[in-house]
């Protein structure tokens, strides 16, 4: 028998297996895009796959119905915790008018859902991270008790927008936590030619704020280090940084072909620790997931990607006029 962790840090049975069924809804919406790409459908996909474990432990140490997300365009993990539906994303995949993010303007993975206050970012990476810490001061100045919530990749803790926004945080002790997704990669360039640094949470120091480097396949790690995050900001004590690893198992996108920078040994070796498999042996060894419990999440979720996919593939394009929408006043 297992050692219970998932107790030892507050959750209920129930709540794990929430948690695995989303990762496994993301990875199966992750999947189906893929096919639909190649299929000619959809003209462009941008994956969580590696990453499930870390978006979904982080999304759920969140209040979903106060904190606001900054995510980053591989969270879909963390999207679908906060109420974003299958059909929004396969509706975002295909482009179409009823698409919540853009109305099928943008390109998907560039989230933004205001029911569910999920800020939409742009396509230069991490500039998502001074919005977050923007929203934060706000909130700060308002008296209002949400933390913001900001993702983005290693590669993206290079650029300014990250200092820039972290050194703002640690000077105002405002209420953001920032999480950064190593993923090992930023497209065809190795973490060792990305950070001088021996780890991307070793910035926090310069900050003045905490900082955790966490495995990212293990979703109760990253859950508990996002939760004492969370709890900091609420208290008034300032940001949080945390880095969770795991490893990137798709290549960058759709278009591109890593076989050209990455041996296939390597990433076979970062399969096996695919949190989707992982996570499932812990909860059988906790005797929370059976092979019947199993056997009906896969039914369940393949009749939602199914549905999804019918309904994004029948809907309407936008009018052409659209294009004009929310660019000029409209009198
Ligand atoms: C400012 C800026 N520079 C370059 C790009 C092109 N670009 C898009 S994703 C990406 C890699 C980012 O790597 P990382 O931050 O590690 O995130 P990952 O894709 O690995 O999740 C780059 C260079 C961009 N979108 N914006
Ligand atoms: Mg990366």
């Amino acid at each position: 028998m297992t050692e219970n962790r998932h107790s030892a840090i507050g959750l209920s049975d129930q709540t794990v297996l929430e948690m695995y069924k989303t990762m496994l809804l993301a990875r199966k919406i992750d999947e189906r895009m893929w096919l639909l790409n190649r299929a000619g459908k959809i003209p462009f996909v941008i994956s969580c796959q590696g990453q499930e474990a870390a978006q979904v432990g982080a999304a759920f140490a969140l209040d979903r119905n106060k904190d606001y997300i900054l995510p980053y365009y591989r969270d879909m993990g963390v999207v679908l915790t906060f109420g974003m539906t299958a059909q929004d994303l396969m509706l975002s995949g295909f482009a179409k008018a009823e698409d919540p993010n853009s109305g099928g303007r943008q390109m998907p993975g560039h989230f933004g859902q205001k029911k569910n206050r999920i800020v939409t970012g742009s396509s230069p990476v991490t500039t998502q991270v001074p919005h977050a810490v923007g929203i934060a001061l706000g909130g700060k100045m308002e008296g209002k008790d949400f933390v913001t919530f900001t993702t983005f990749g290693e590669g993206s803790s290079n650029q300014g927008d990250f200092h820039e926004g972290a050194n703002f945080a640690g000077v105002h002790k405002l209420p953001v936590i920032f999480m950064c997704e190593n993923n090992k990669y930023a497209i065809s360039v190795p973490i060792e030619k990305q950070l001088a640094c021996e780890k991307v949470s070793d910035r926090a120091i310069g900050y003045g704020m905490p900082g955790v480097t966490v495995d990212g396949n293990d979703p109760l790690a990253v859950y508990e280090a996002v939760k004492q995050a969370v709890d900091r900001a609420r208290r008034g004590e300032g940001p949080s940084l945390v880095e969770t690893v795991s490893y990137r198992l798709t290549p960058h996108s759709s278009d591109d072909d890593d076989r050209a920078y990455r041996s296939r040994e390597e990433v076979e070796e970062a399969k096996k620790l695919d949190a989707i498999f992982t996570f499932a042996d812990y909860l059988r060894q906790t005797n929370i997931l059976t092979d019947e419990i199993q056997l009906n999440i896969e039914k369940e979720l393949a009749k939602i990607v199914d549905e999804a996919t019918e309904y994004a593939e029948q809907a309407p394009y936008a009018d052409p006029e659209d294009a004009m929408k929310y660019v000029y006043e409209e009198k």
